[in-house]
C-alpha cells in the first residue's frame, strides 16, 4: 500500500491526520509542501485538490480531500487500532462531533492563528496585495480578504475566541458527564473525533489560551489534553517546526 500525505508541518488539520496515521502505524511520505510560494495553489496540486487546502491524502494514486474523510478512510483501509466506533448510534455520534468541530472550532482558531502568527509575514503587504493573495485561495478568499496588513479587526479575533470558548464548554459538559465513561469523547475509545480535537487545543495552547482549562477552570478539558500528549503518536505528529510559536517568534497584538 502506498500512502502519500500532501500537508503543512503547523496545519490544524494535517496534524489530526498524521496522528492518526501514526496511531494505526501506517507508512507513509509525509510530503511537506512549501506554502511560502502556494504550492497548494496551483498544479499540479489543484488537480489532486480542487479547494487548495491540505491536507491530501494519496492512497495508490487515489486522491482523498479533508481530513475528517480521510481519518474515517484509514479507519477502512486499516481498520486496527480502531478509532471509529463498532455500533451505528457511536458513529453518528462520533459524527455529531465531527460536523461541530469542522463548523465552528476549526475555522474559529484561524482568526487567532493569523491574527497573531502567520499575517505577521504579511504586515508588509498592502491592503490590495491581500486582496490579491485572498484571490488565489478557492475557497478561502473570504478569510483572507477580511484580513489587514495589522491581522483581523478586534470584534472578529474576540467572536472567534468566544466561539472557541464554547467548544471547550461543550467538551467539558461531555467530559465531566456523570455518565461519561472513560478518558476520551467517546469514552474508552480514543476516536478520530479525538484527533479533529486535538490540534484546536493544542493551537489554543500555542496561543497562549491554556489559562481556559488550567487551574481547575475546565478539568475534563485539562486531563483529556493531558491523556492525548501522552501518545507516541502525539510526539511524533508535533515534531520540531509544527507549532505556530516556534515559526513565527512573538506573538503580535498581544
Ligand atoms: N475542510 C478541510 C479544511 C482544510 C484547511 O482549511 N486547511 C488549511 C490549513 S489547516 C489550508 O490548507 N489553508 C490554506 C491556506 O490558508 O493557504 C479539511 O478538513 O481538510
Amino acid at each position: 500500500m502506498s500512502l502519500t500525505l500532501y500537508n503543512f508541518a503547523a496545519s490544524t488539520c494535517s496534524q489530526a491526520v498524521r496522528f492518526v496515521l501514526y496511531e494505526k502505524d501506517l507508512s507513509f511520505e509525509d510530503y511537506i509542501m512549501d506554502s511560502p510560494t502556494g504550492e497548494h495553489l496551483r498544479e499540479p496540486y489543484l488537480s489532486l485538490n480542487p479547494n487548495g487546502v491540505v491536507p491530501t491524502l494519496v492512497h495508490d494514486g487515489e486522491a482523498i480531500c479533508d481530513s475528517t474523510v480521510i481519518m474515517e478512510y484509514l479507519d477502512e483501509i486499516a481498520p486496527e487500532p480502531a478509532m471509529v466506533p463498532p455500533d451505528v448510534l457511536g458513529r453518528a455520534k462520533m459524527r455529531e462531533w465531527l460536523r461541530y468541530f469542522e463548523e465552528v472550532p476549526h475555522p474559529s482558531i484561524r482568526y487567532p492563528s493569523f491574527h497573531y502568527f502567520i499575517g505577521k509575514k504579511l504586515a508588509d503587504k498592502s491592503k490590495d496585495e491581500l486582496n490579491a493573495l485572498a484571490a488565489r485561495h478557492p475557497i478561502r478568499k473570504d478569510f483572507y480578504s477580511e484580513m489587514n496588513p495589522e491581522g483581523f479587526t478586534p470584534d472578529k479575533v474576540a467572536a472567534a475566541e468566544e466561539r472557541l470558548a464554547k467548544c471547550l464548554d461543550r467538551v467539558e459538559k461531555e467530559l465531566s458527564a456523570p455518565g461519561h465513561s472513560g478518558p476520551w469523547l467517546m469514552g474508552a475509545q480514543l476516536t478520530v473525533a479525538d484527533a479533529c480535537l486535538m490540534p484546536v487545543i493544542d493551537r489554543m495552547n500555542d496561543l497562549g489560551m491554556d489559562h481556559l482549562w488550567k487551574n481547575g477552570a475546565r478539568p475534563g478539558v485539562s486531563r483529556w489534553y493531558a491523556e492525548i500528549q501522552k501518545r507516541p503518536a502525539f510526539a511524533a505528529t508535533y515534531y520540531t517546526g509544527t507549532r505556530l510559536s516556534e515559526n513565527y517568534g512573538a506573538p503580535r497584538n498581544r
